[in-house]
């Protein structure tokens, strides 16, 4: 089934010039990147993505870190995709993370853990209509898709 799951590069991730190597796992996977866009979140829309998380002690650092630099949006599409998204991400804290995982091999703190991606079909959807209109979400088929699946 396919699927669409927000991710998102957090400030450390595009400061630490990690982009490239984070979107190439998700190619060479045989995922597919639907929109991106870069932007400085504003402190309105942090409290909004993260409103699961607003009487956390934690809250305030999260939308601090969350807001203090640009950020890589983006939606990518592919067979059960968010929890693929979500395991190839890998544990909150990354010293829990496994090797292998996205924060497992670049990340320390959990504080800066690099990358957000949808936890549930409803966190996509919601996260989704957050930070993108529909416009802005290509629908496209490559050829190796009929490889793939
Ligand atoms: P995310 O939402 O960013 O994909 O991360 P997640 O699902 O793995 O973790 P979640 O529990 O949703 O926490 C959201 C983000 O808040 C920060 N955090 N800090 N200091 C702490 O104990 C703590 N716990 C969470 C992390 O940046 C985490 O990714
Ligand atoms: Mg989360």
């Amino acid at each position: 089934m396919r699927e669409r799951s927000f991710v998102m590069l957090k400030p450390d991730a595009v400061k630490r010039r990690l982009i490239g190597d984070v979107l190439n796992r998700f190619e060479r996977r045989g995922l597919k990147v639907v929109a991106t866009k870069m932007m400085v979140i504003n402190k309105e829309l942090a409290e909004k993505h993260y409103a699961e998380h607003a009487e956390k002690p934690f809250f305030k650092d999260l939308v601090d870190y969350i807001t203090s630099g640009p950020v890589l949006a983006m939606v990518i599409e592919g067979g059960e995709c968010i929890s693929l998204i979500r395991k190839m991400v890998g544990a909150t804290n990354p010293k829990e993370a496994d090797m292998g995982t996205i924060r497992g091999d670049y990340a320390i703190e959990t504080g800066r853990n690099m990358i957000h991606a949808s936890d549930s079909t409803e966190s996509a959807v919601r996260e989704i209509s957050l930070f993108f209109k529909d416009s802005e979400i290509c629908n496209y088929i490559l050829p190796d898709e009929e490889i793939i699946y």
